[in-house]
């Protein structure tokens, strides 16, 4: 089943050169593709749309401040399960406790500066890829 996904590497990955590594893990599974892909600096707005869901949490303030202190890279890959697969390849939000292997598991520590975002169905990955790339269909 062919789908798409809204992957974001964080500030913490872009500051620490950590965005090959990540690209290249997700280059090598067979068959995914990078259909658009952009290095930006996120505001507020685009932040409160993207993380609408936990707007007023008790993170939530400090999640944006870390996810507005610097360059993300923003991209929109393709393939076949990519929206299971790139959450499987990111691991779960605790890097503590993500496996090693997994991307926050080999390189994070805490749950906030946790590398990377992948949407986590069908649903979000659409609503996610139009926020951040409204002129692609
Ligand atoms: P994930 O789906 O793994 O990206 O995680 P969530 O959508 O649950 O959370 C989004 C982001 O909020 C996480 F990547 C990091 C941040 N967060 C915190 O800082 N503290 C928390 O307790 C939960 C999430």
């Amino acid at each position: 089943m062919s789908q798409r996904t809204l992957v974001l590497l964080k500030p913490d990955a872009v500051k620490r050169g950590l965005v090959g590594e990540i690209i290249g893990r997700i280059e090598r599974k067979a068959g995914w593709t990078i259909s658009a892909l952009e290095l930006r600096t996120l505001d507020r707005a685009i932040l409160e749309q993207h993380y609408a869901e936990h707007v007023g949490r008790d993170f939530y303030e400090p999640l944006v401040a870390f996810m507005s202190s610097g360059p993300v890279v923003a991209m929109v890959v393709g393939g076949e399960r990519v929206i299971e697969g790139v959450r499987a390849l990111a691991g779960p939000t605790d890097p503590i406790a993500a496996p090693s292997g997994s991307i926050r598991g080999d390189f994070g520590t805490i749950t906030r500066e946790n590398l990377i975002h992948a949407s986590d169905s069908e649903e979000s990955a659409e609503r996610e890829i139009k926020i951040f790339f409204p002129g692609i269909s």
